[in-house]
């Protein structure tokens, strides 16, 4: 294919977040806007990328399949060997990872704005993940940026015809460069039958005393969950909801939470009580929720209860965790399991991609989020499924010969009187107007922040330590500060205030909020009720209100 050097101009603002670029649909959609942005990606990495093999897919969001024959065209023009395509340009985030891994490609593009709505008048996303099949670390991102702001042509192959990517097969263009559609399950599930025991979990989910519901929202995980769930593991179709993945997620909101996933919510909690274990997963398939009847798994605590009996239950770990990770926001729930197995543990800051230099280091096999993320080192993602697996082999090794079910809050309750118990919860306020959430922080980080000190008084606690968190990577040295205010208080209760990076217009004000009891007649309180000193405090310091204007959160988890 013939490269032609389209002039173009910068357009300001291309700054990637927490988790790639995202923006609404339509100004990705419009002009030159995404090919600026890839052919600055491409510029970022330089030499690097010539002759090198990338994969390409997405969460089957609109605009996704036009978007990748843009890509292809640029990436021909720009020196990239071959494209591998997930079919429909359909690829979760985690297959994605599991992709690049398995291959020893250069690195993949993911095409997807995760939780966020989809649809022409909702949100589009990119990014891009790196050899170990991580999510680029900033150094490569703050170089992205630097680009988008010089960038005077895109390469591109206008001539060349786009690629059918309805079916699995290889296109040659000449002698340097093809584009392979592949199967968006095959090598995924391949990595997943290596890491759980697949008998143990037939046995549990083809049983008649268990029932199993999962719930895809209409998003990516719709593509996985029959040749996952169904055809390997023995589920049965009509455990399966929501599992035809539309451009629009069916107009819903893909983000697995007790607000947004509603209908599951419906099915578990006080239903006609058919189901013993329902999950969900996000736009992208790297997000998951665990309920089991009438009962909420907090993110925080799932991957500590997944940390807790990964040996005992999933092959993959049977030699031990290497160590353990969660971001700073979230519970400390995995802190107290690392100390009882006796491994390293770290803190990062929000996002997964501080946990890919820990696992290729060998520091880390479980991770998570409070944002309903959980993974492990098979990847450099966080997995939904992989964390429906982990809970279904814990479930299927506890039910091993026994004649009562054991549930998923038997699980859970017999972990907190191990532990004891992280109560947690966040408050998301969406859509605020951007100029009072900064000056909200800088009021925390300007105001509170220094009084805050060791021994002072705040509401009725004590302030143990209060900061902005730093992270300094422990494998390459890097730093990142501004991570989010956290004040600690001497009963170990905590307040974390920072801003979300990733969405796509206004700001979202996320409050986090934890409170730890070891007090066994304490162990089965509703978190609200229990939150309710902390969350007071953190208001009426944060002047929330005031500030925003908001008198509740959009969201609470
Ligand atoms: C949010 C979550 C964070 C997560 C990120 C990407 O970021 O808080 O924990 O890693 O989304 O998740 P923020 O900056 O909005 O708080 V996903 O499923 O978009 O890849
Ligand atoms: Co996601």
């Amino acid at each position: 294919a013939q490269a032609t050097a389209v002039p173009t101009e910068p357009i300001e603002g291309q700054k990637t977040g927490t988790s790639g670029l995202r923006k609404k649909a339509r100004v990705f959609s419009s002009g030159n806007y995404l090919a600026n942005w890839v052919q600055s990606l491409f510029n970022a990495l330089g030499d690097e990328l010539k002759g090198e093999s990338i994969v390409l897919g997405g969460d089957g969001r609109w605009f996704n399949k036009d978007a990748a024959q843009i890509i292809i065209k640029i990436a021909a023009a720009n020196g990239v060997r071959k494209v591998y395509v997930g079919q429909d340009a359909v690829l979760a985030t985690p297959a994605a990872s599991a992709i690049i891994r398995k291959r020893k490609l250069y690195g993949g593009l993911i095409m997807s704005a995760s939780h966020n709505p989809g649809g022409p008048e909702e949100d589009w996303g990119i990014k891009f993940n790196y050899n170990s099949g991580e999510p680029a670390p900033e150094k490569i991102t703050n170089q992205i940026y630097e680009e988008t702001k010089v960038i005077d042509k895109i390469l591109t192959c206008p001539d060349m015809p786009d690629i059918d990517l309805s079916a699995p097969g290889e296109v040659q263009f000449g002698s340097d460069f093809s584009v392979e559609v592949i199967s968006s399950v095959d090598d995924y599930l391949e990595l997943l039958k290596e890491v759980f025991d697949f008998g143990m979990i037939r046995s549990l989910l083809s049983s008649p005393d268990f029932n199993f519901v999962f719930d895809a929202l209409h998003a990516v995980t719709g593509a996985y969950a029959e040749p996952i769930f169904v055809e390997a593991l023995g589920g049965k179709m009509d455990s399966l909801k929501n599992c035809v993945p539309k451009e629009d997620f069916g107009g819903g909101h893909p983000d697995p939470n007790l607000t947004y996933a509603k209908e599951l919510v419906g099915l578990m909690f006080g239903g006609d009580g058919k189901y013993d274990f329902g999950a969900a997963s996000d736009g992208d398939g790297d997000r998951n929720m665990i309920l089991g009847k009438d009962f909420f798994i907090t993110p925080s605590d799932s991957v500590a209860m997944i940390a807790a009996n990964a040996q005992e239950c999933i092959p993959y770990f049977k030699g031990g965790l290497k160590g353990v990770a969660r971001s700073m926001p979230t519970s400390g729930a995995l802190d107290l399991v690392a100390a009882k197995l006796g491994v390293p543990f770290f803190e990062t800051p929000t996002g997964w991609k501080f946990f890919g230099n820990l696992m290729d280091a060998g520091k880390c096999s479980v991770c998570g989020e409070e944002s309903f993320g959980t993974g492990g080192d098979h990847v450099r993602e966080k997995d939904g499924i992989w964390a429906v697996l982990a809970w279904l082999s814990i479930l299927a090794k506890k039910n091993e010969g026994s004649d009562k079910l054991v549930t998923v809050k038997d699980i859970a309750v017999e972990h907190w009187n191990e532990f004891g118990r992280n109560y947690f919860c966040r408050y998301d306020y969406e859509g605020c107007d951007s100029d009072s959430a900064n000056r909200m922080i800088e009021h925390l980080r300007g105001n509170v922040l220094p009084s805050a000190t060791e021994g002072s008084k705040m509401g009725p606690f004590t302030v143990a330590k209060a900061d902005d968190f730093e992270y300094t990577d422990p494998i390459d040295g890097s730093v990142a500060s501004k991570q989010g205010i956290r004040i600690v208080m001497d009963d170990g209760s905590r307040i974390i205030f920072r801003l979300s990076g990733t969405g796509s217009s206004g700001a979202t004000i996320r409050l986090y909020i934890e409170q730890y009891t070891d007090d066994k007649t304490k162990m089965l309180l509703d978190a609200q009720e229990a939150l309710k000193p902390i969350i007071d405090t953190a208001l009426e310091v944060s002047k929330l209100q005031e500030f925003t204007g908001r008198d509740k959160p959009t969201v609470i988890t």
